[in-house]
């Protein structure tokens, strides 16, 4: 999971300067035999975490075929944008022996935006197709989760952000694992329990901290029920929660099972 609420707090303060707009610049990643590119004229300024690149291109070049150029408008990422290290990734996402392009580009605002685009070859195709990804508030980490050698991107649902109306600070999430699988992204958080425990956990902590500080509680209570639901365990997690809550706020909990129930998530 990665959000950057340092990175923001420091843009804030950087004035925007017309010296940064010449800074146009590239990242490369090459491996597996393909060299990805992307590269951008202009920056519309320059912060300690990098430039905020305008007008974003990629380039994949795969063995010896002729590079193909995804101009800024077909790779359609909002401008500007910052380019972490890592930002560009070549990799094999469904051990198919052809690798992916993964670009995750961030917004620099607050807390939002997330965006990744993955360039695939599918087989016997001669041109790479393009697969967008709209993260929202937090990307989906790209790394081998339960090491069978090939990565997932381990991210939340983002649909917890700012849910049971509290507020972003106060926002909890269930874990979402998703693999890259002919050319589409499929949900396979049941295949990875254990990140769906140690998320559970991370939600009864929040919960429990959050009734501690009287915070909104919520969305963490939500989450947590949402990840009880992806293991089976849902009828043990709703116990522990009315154990716990008590007779405080069961309009809450109403809420709560309405909204689980509308997303997909077994309540009881
Ligand atoms: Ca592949
Ligand atoms: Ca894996």
């Amino acid at each position: 999971m990665r959000w950057f609420p340092l990175i923001a707090a420091v843009a804030a303060v950087l004035p925007a300067g017309p010296a940064a707009a010449a800074h146009g610049g590239t990242m490369r990643h090459e491996a597996l035999g393909v060299r990805a590119e992307l590269s951008w004229p202009s920056a519309t300024r320059v912060t300690p975490a990098g430039p905020l690149a305008d007008h974003v291109a990629l380039t994949v070049t795969r063995g010896a075929d002729a590079p193909q150029r995804f101009p800024a408008r077909a790779l359609g990422l909002v401008s500007p944008v910052l380019l972490e290290p890592g930002a560009l990734r070549v990799v094999d996402l469904d051990g198919d022996g052809t690798p992916e392009v993964v670009v995750t580009a961030f917004s620099y605002g607050a807390h939002c935006c997330y965006s990744g685009r993955i360039a695939w070859r599918p087989v016997a195709a001669d041109r790479d197709r393009l697969v967008r990804i709209e993260w929202g508030d937090v990307a989906g980490e790209l790394r081998d989760a339960d090491g069978d050698g090939l990565p997932e991107f381990v991210g939340v649902d983002i649909r917890f952000a700012y849910g049971l109306g509290v507020s972003y600070a106060d926002s909890a999430f269930p874990a979402r694992v998703l693999r890259f699988r002919s050319g589409r992204l499929v949900d396979a958080t049941a295949a990875y329990p254990a990140v769906v425990r140690r998320s559970m956990r991370r939600n009864w902590g929040s919960y429990r901290q959050g009734r501690r500080e009287g915070r909104a509680v919520a969305d963490a209570l939500a989450a947590y029920l949402a990840d009880a639901s992806g293991l089976g365990v849902q009828a043990a997690a709703w116990s522990r929660v009315r154990s716990a809550e008590g007779a405080r706020n069961p309009r809450m909990l109403r809420a709560i099972a309405r909204t689980l129930h509308r997303w997909g998530y077994r309540t009881a």
